[in-house]
């Protein structure tokens, strides 16, 4: 503990206020998390990763810099881990999701922002958060409206890079993406004086592949009905895979999805194989933006799987491995970043196809799109994602909320009401 406030303060935090900060998270962890019954040992990990998030992390993110590592802090799965990692440097989450410093946020960006960005830059005004100010670099990119002049108002406090993420998938479209990642891997190696071989990328894709095809095999398993996992443990696994050291989360997810295979053998779940199941799709949920799926759990349905960058669109492709050389492995890159579906692309479709063949291959029984209040893009999707579904014969439940909880017991009616119809 005593250490742990020495280094908060090397970071140049607000001591009172963190420590603020991290009771409401523990008391908030407590309530939607320990509570829950039949949770898997292999939990137990991601506990105390949590309850150890500004701590023992931060300090080997120190230890790793006193080592002459960098340390590169991103907001959007746009930026790939691969390279950050061929560079020798740490690749961590940025994203926040309580609303602590939002109000202080609304001095750099309007009022009607999203949550989301209010919040990364709330954490930054109000020196809430030690993730950014251990990073080495912070890389912003052209998504939407709201994150594109966010970093413009965030670069006066806190320089950062941007990528250029194109808005469509044509030709031209991959073009400009694979002369961003090559702008990427130049600028890594100017912040860590690494050379990135063909070698080094080779690892860094290696690396980057394993923990998603955890990930993959974690989404797998919970078609199994009675559902083996709840979705907040499920979410926290997918909210730590962004500041956990990748190799140590990759073998621990692995355990823990052997465990999840004994107990799907044996026929056990965290509920009734008769509980409504629901499928959430839309926004990120950033640690520890844990609200609705509370709500959602404690309504008489679970939540089978995630249909966001916090989720499947995070882990659902991988880098092909085939090439060996350099140039081979950039378009390799290049390609499977141009597959995500992200709302932000116009158009999108192959997110319609991807929510609903998720739905079925998860048995899911209705599907609750989520979009922070202000987020234009998903919002739009929102209304071609029920079309979509409905066409499938699957139910659909739109939610627009932020990360206050004055509306927890309104959102609790409306989603009790569409567990009931299921
Ligand atoms: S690839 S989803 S991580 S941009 S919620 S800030 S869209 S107004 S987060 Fe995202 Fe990359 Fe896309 Fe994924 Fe804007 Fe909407 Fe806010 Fe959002």
């Amino acid at each position: 503990e005593t250490t742990h406030h020495e280094m908060w303060e090397r970071l140049n935090l607000d001591l009172e206020a963190h420590d603020g900060l991290l009771e409401v998270l523990g008391k908030f962890y407590g309530d939607i998390y320990l509570s829950q019954d039949n949770r898997l040992k292999g939990m137990e990990y991601l506990d105390f990763v949590l309850s150890e998030v500004h701590g023992l992390r931060i300090k080997e993110l120190q230890e790793a810099k006193e080592a002459g590592r960098k340390v590169v802090g991103t907001f959007c799965v746009f930026v790939p881990e691969e390279i950050t990692l061929a560079a020798d440097a740490i690749h961590v989450g940025l994203c926040a999701g309580a609303e602590a410093g939002s109000d202080l946020a609304e001095q750099l960006v309007p009022r009607n922002t999203c949550a989301l960005i209010k919040s990364f830059i709330g954490f930054k005004m109000a020196k809430l958060c030690p993730y950014i100010e251990s990073t080495d670099m912070i890389v912003g990119e052209t998504t939407c409206d709201g994150k594109k002049k966010a970093y413009e108002a965030f670069n006066e406090i806190a320089p950062t890079y941007v990528m250029e993420v194109p808005q469509t998938k044509t030709e031209s479209a991959r073009a400009l993406w694979r002369s961003e990642v090559v702008r990427y891997i130049k600028a890594l190696e100017e912040l860590t004086g690494v050379t990135i071989t063909a070698e080094k990328l080779a690892e860094g894709i290696r690396i980057t592949n394993a923990k998603r095809k955890a990930l993959q095999r974690l989404t797998a398993l919970r078609a199994a009905s009675p559902a083996p996992i709840s979705g907040r443990d499920s979410l926290l696994i997918n909210q730590i895979s962004f500041y956990d050291d990748p190799v140590r989360f990759t073998a621990k997810i692995n355990e823990l999805c052997d465990e999840l295979q004994e107990r799907i053998g044996q026929g056990k779940g965290v509920a009734p194989a008769d509980t409504p199941r629901l499928l959430l799709s839309g926004c990120p949920m950033a640690v520890p933006n844990w609200k609705l799926p509370f709500v959602v759990e404690s309504s008489g349905a679970v939540i089978v799987g995630e249909e966001s960058c916090i989720g499947t669109r995070n882990s659902r492709d991988l880098v092909d491995e085939s090439a060996n050389t350099l140039e081979g492995m950039i378009d390799a890159i290049t390609d499977r970043y141009m597959k995500i579906d992200c709302a932000c692309f116009t158009p999108n479709n192959e997110r319609l196809e991807n929510v609903t063949a998720l739905a079925k291959s998860l048995k899911a029984d209705g599907v609750i799109h989520y979009s922070l209040l202000f987020c234009q893009p998903y919002s739009h999707e929102s209304l071609k994602v029920d079309k979509a579904l409905q066409n499938a014969g699957i139910p659909m439940l739109s939610i627009e909320t932020d990360y206050s909880m004055e509306d927890v017991a309104q959102l609790k009616t409306r989603v009790e009401a569409f567990v009931e119809t299921l």
